[in-house]
């Protein structure tokens, strides 16, 4: 056994005793899978956790839900990041779905993730699903005017993933996107990580008219506040009482239909923060 820490900040931590399953080193980063008494499985890269095998429903059904159910018709749906396939699962629970393109910079993430998540990654192999093994920002510039949801399952913004949290990157997602096109990112803690928060936040509302943000508790995650942040130029995302018995027919454990109608209730210091950004 040994304790392990996930440092949020200087001065603040996630600490948990643990048995080391298997530690790589890939192309891009080191992967380290945990086995833990209270959350099962952890996948962690460059000793930040990604996934748990105990929370990750929570973090996989609020990326993808929403956005899927806000829209009228989503058919062709591109995940960045995400190897662990956690929100290719979610996305396939809809019955609108054609197909899926998961862009990930990692194939060791995916590999790892099928051998000791199989849970999570369950649906990786779905005749739906085609796998690309690319870099999300120049994989993005090729397609245009070709998704109905693009949902950034991205690490932190730290290394490979900082481009993602870019206003150029988001105006590249915004020109793949098809009318009535949705974008939704996980935009990080916005209490321990305010200012990678609110920058992001700003950077999508230079480029999308609707931009919205919801939270989720996530307890894995610095401070367990999780932001995610969705936008779209069409879709009046702010319209939570839209398509709401597809939301029924969803087996989830988290997202539910008094979840959506309160979505985008915010408690005041947040409202605060996007105010300023
Ligand atoms: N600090 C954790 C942020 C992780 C966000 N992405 C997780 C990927 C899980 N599919």
């Amino acid at each position: 056994m040994i304790w392990f820490t996930e440092h949020w900040t200087e001065g603040v931590g996630l600490t948990v005793k643990a048995s080391e399953v298997k530690r790589i080193k890939s192309k891009y980063q080191e992967i380290l899978v945990l086995d833990t008494p209270e959350f099962g499985k952890m996948l962690i890269l460059d000793g930040l956790v990604q996934t748990t095998e105990r929370d990750e429903f929570i973090y996989h059904e609020m990326l993808a839900h929403p956005g899927m159910v806000m829209h009228p018709n989503p058919e062709r749906i591109l995940i960045i990041g995400g190897g662990d396939g956690g929100t290719v699962r979610e996305v396939l629970k809809h019955r609108s779905v054609k197909e899926v393109h998961l862009c990930e910079i990692d194939e060791e993430v995916i590999l790892v993730s099928e051998k000791y998540f199989p849970t999570i990654s369950e649906k990786l192999r779905d005749p739906k699903v085609k796998i690309f093994i690319e870099d999300g920002n120049s994989f993005i510039e090729e397609k245009k005017d070709f998704y109905d949801l693009i949902i950034m399952d991205s690490s932190d913004p730290v290394g490979t993933s900082q481009v993602l949290f870019k206003k150029e990157f988001y105006e590249k997602v915004k020109n793949s996107l098809r009318k009535n096109g949705i974008m939704v990112a996980q935009t990080e803690s916005p209490i321990l990580q305010e200012e990678y928060f609110s920058k992001a936040f700003s950077e999508i509302r230079k480029v999308f008219r609707n931009v919205g943000v919801y939270l989720a508790y996530i307890p894995t995650y610095p401070s367990g506040m999780w932001s995610f942040t969705i936008a779209s130029d069409f879709v009046d995302i702010k319209d939570t009482s839209q398509n709401t018995a597809r939301l029924k027919e969803l087996k989830t454990k988290y997202f539910c239909d008094s979840i959506y109608a309160c979505l985008f209730s915010l408690p005041k210091f947040i409202q605060e923060i996007i105010r300023k950004s």
